[in-house]
């Protein structure tokens, strides 16, 4: 049994490695050469040590993100499962900052509905609810998030993209706005690189309602012991697919509620 624990733990150990410095010399890697196999628990726990090296560099967690919640995204990667990964202050840029494209690998770019929490939630807290979580946001905003797969071709299956942090890059959010004071079901989204409109949609195509992600917040942050302390940002997941991310100009707006804004350098 010991050693059953300890070859999955090398296992982990390995992809954590391996990502860690993909990621840090911006060189993706090549999954189908020795790569283990990993289950999706397994994939967790690889996430959690590489968002451990990040934090012992003096990273600062500022958030959560969620992934796949559109069908856009879900077909454009071939995954149908929601999935949930870490921000930090390493990947945060002030709204309308830069973001050094000879940093990242193949970067591409998401128009996002972010979510920012004013108390601390303790996700694994069995009594926490839903309603919960609802009445903690304290602001909604436009946002941007730039995923950056660490493998090659941009390509992985579910356990894979789990273990790369579900791809997180850098994100940014425009300026908050009182959640009381806005409907977000069904506003329209644009994302416009160099002035040109790149992809467009709705925020009725995160999950029907980007407020329908929360209870899968809680159920993964619940599963995997999650915090969300207060001040924390939750990108609730890309509307449209994603697009690449050049040099230049990246607005997304939303209608209604804002606009984020950030420059490929
Ligand atoms: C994984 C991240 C997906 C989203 O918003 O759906 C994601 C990827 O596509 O690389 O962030």
């Amino acid at each position: 049994m010991r050693d059953v624990v300890s070859a999955r733990d090398t296992a982990v150990e390995l992809v954590c490695s391996r990502l860690d410095e993909a990621q840090r010399s911006a060189t993706p890697v090549r999954p189908q050469e020795d790569w283990p196999q990993l289950s999706l628990d397994q994939a967790y726990a690889a996430q959690a040590r590489l968002v451990d090296r990040r934090l012992q560099r003096g990273e600062q967690q500022v958030g959560l993100k969620l992934g796949f919640t559109s069908e856009a995204k879900m077909r454009q990667m071939g995954i149908d499962e929601l999935i949930i990964g870490v921000l930090t202050d390493g990947m945060q840029v002030p709204d309308g900052g830069r973001v050094d494209l000879g940093t990242l690998v193949h970067p591409r770019v998401e128009p996002e509905v972010a979510f920012r929490f004013g108390r601390d939630l303790d996700l694994a807290d069995a009594a926490l609810q839903v309603a919960d979580l609802q009445g903690a946001l304290d602001g909604v905003a436009a946002g941007i998030e730039v995923i950056d797969s660490r493998y090659e071709g941009f390509s992985f299956d579910l356990p894979r993209v789990v273990a790369d942090n579900t791809s997180a890059a850098a994100f940014t959010t425009g300026e908050w706005v009182d959640p009381d004071s806005v409907q977000i079901g069904e506003l329209a989204v644009t994302l416009s690189i160099a002035g040109a409109v790149a992809a467009e949609g709705s925020t009725a195509a995160i999950l029907g309602h980007p407020l329908s992600t929360l209870p899968h917040l809680l159920s993964l942050g619940r599963k995997l012991g999650l915090s969300v302390p207060a001040g924390s940002v939750v990108l609730a997941g890309a509307a449209t697919a994603a697009v690449p991310l050049l040099a230049g100009d990246v607005v997304v707006r939303v209608a209604g509620l804002g606009e984020a804004h950030l420059t490929g350098v």
